[in-house]
């Protein structure tokens, strides 16, 4: 059960759907429930898990609006914010998705309680300085929410979907400092009967439509906590920033940014298969296209941005180059391709790429006559995934990986 196989996400999905069916995972209710998010979520946008806006201030750090756009407990990165960056997202550009609000907390007494029954003893519990103490690994990853893009389900497919309504800002790509969960998975006692461990956050309660869902959790299975997850200490050679989950996070690569539970206080290690609301009702693609159940979201898909604003203004006649990044929780982006109007043309990368991050690129462009403009981008990951023209519809607006059309205006 802990082997190979629950990596890729199909096979884990399909076995947990099968243990929910033979009655190990959920209850009836349980089951019920999950069907029941389907049409929950066919509520108007913005209605499921934007959560209660609370009149504390859900951010700490500052949020130029030059640099972010706001929605209620979240921001996004603005993508001409980008422009001139280097390979990182610095910290002061990065986005945040809360569902409630930046916790804070005091170090000195911050515990990591591991305990279930995936562990050969009893519960184990790790300080700050103890994390400190163990071998450290740093890694370049990107982190994005499975809802980056969500608003083009609506404003180009002309679909509605629940949810924060994101552009293509819900993603940075920093220098992640840490342990590795295997190193104190292995430290409390990981038995080899272990399935899932779920990661919890110590941020308050989720309260959405009058239901507390409890802590922010989200299971992951051994096979993935064992590969390439980060317990992170730092971001971008610094100790985590309060509201990117100081002072410990977990990073997951490759995997929708609910993974990587911020805050983290509490791994329940188990034997048996694991679920919170954010794998039974969140985090499932659901719809007409899809089995009642819902496919689970693990992996992220292929993306690219230009590094502009939407309706951008060029003289015409002006010779530009106009930049961009790609990414894909596949792996390395092996080509993109532009199209300014006149068909598509290969862009030239620019610099290196991370595995786990993106690859920033660039293409000349000769700005015509004036009036809007239409500019395209198109990346084809190591797999061979390309950006399509249009996503499949889910009602909770998952995974948006069509190509998205970008307006600009040569005056
Ligand atoms: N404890 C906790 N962890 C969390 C969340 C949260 O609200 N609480 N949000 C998740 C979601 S949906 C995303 S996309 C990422 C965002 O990470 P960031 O805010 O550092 O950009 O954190 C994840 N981890
Ligand atoms: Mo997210």
């Amino acid at each position: 059960m802990t082997g190979t196989g629950l990596t890729d996400e199909a096979t884990y999905d399909r076995t947990r759907i099968e243990q929910w069916r033979a009655g190990k995972a959920l209850s009836r209710r349980g089951m019920l429930r999950l069907t029941a998010g389907g049409s929950l979520a066919l509520t108007a946008f913005g209605a499921l898990p934007s959560g209660t806006a609370s009149a504390a201030t859900p951010i700490v750090k500052p949020l130029p609006r030059e640099i972010f756009e706001v929605y209620g407990t979240n921001a996004e990165t603005r993508w001409e914010a980008m422009s001139g960056q280097g390979y990182l997202t610095p910290v002061e550009r990065f986005f945040v998705r809360n569902h409630t609000a930046t916790p804070t907390i005091d170090v000195g007494t911050w515990r990591l309680k591991l305990f279930g029954t995936g562990l050969s003893g009893g519960p184990v519990e790790f300080s700050y300085r103890d994390l400190l103490r163990l071998p450290s690994e740093t890694i370049t990853s990107a982190v994005e929410c499975a809802g980056n893009g969500r608003s083009y389900f609506t404003s180009q497919q002309g679909q509605s979907v629940s949810g924060t309504a994101w552009k293509l800002g819900a993603i940075g790509v920093a220098r992640w400092r840490g342990v590795r969960l295997s190193t104190v998975l292995a430290k409390a006692g990981l038995t080899r009967n272990a399935v899932d461990v779920l990661p919890e956050g110590l941020d308050a309660d989720y309260v959405t439509g009058g239901v507390n869902l409890g802590k922010v959790r989200r299971p992951l299975p051994v096979a993935k906590a064992l590969q390439d997850v980060l317990l992170a200490y730092e971001m971008n050679g610094r100790p985590l920033p309060p509201d990117h989950g100081y002072p410990v996070r977990l990073v997951v690569p490759s995997w929708a940014g609910i993974s990587s539970i911020k805050w983290l206080g509490r791994i329940e290690v188990s034997e048996t298969p694991l679920v919170s609301p954010w794998n039974t009702q969140y985090y499932r693609l659901l719809g007409p296209g899809y089995p009642a159940e819902g496919t689970l979201v693990t992996r992220q898909v292929v993306k690219s941005a230009f590094e502009l604003p939407w309706n951008a203004e060029f003289a015409a006649g002006g010779r530009q180059v106009l930049r961009g990044r790609s990414w894909s929780g596949n792996g390395r982006i092996r080509r993109v391709d532009v199209d300014t109007g006149n068909g598509w043309r290969q862009a030239k990368f620019v610099g290196a790429a991370a595995d786990r991050g993106w690859q920033r690129w660039e293409i000349p462009w000769r700005a015509g006559v004036p009036g809007v403009h239409t500019l395209r981008a198109r990346a084809t990951d190591i797999t061979g995934a390309t950006q399509p023209e249009a996503t499949p519809h889910n009602t909770q607006g998952y995974l948006f990986d069509a190509v998205v059309r970008h307006p600009v205006r040569v005056v």
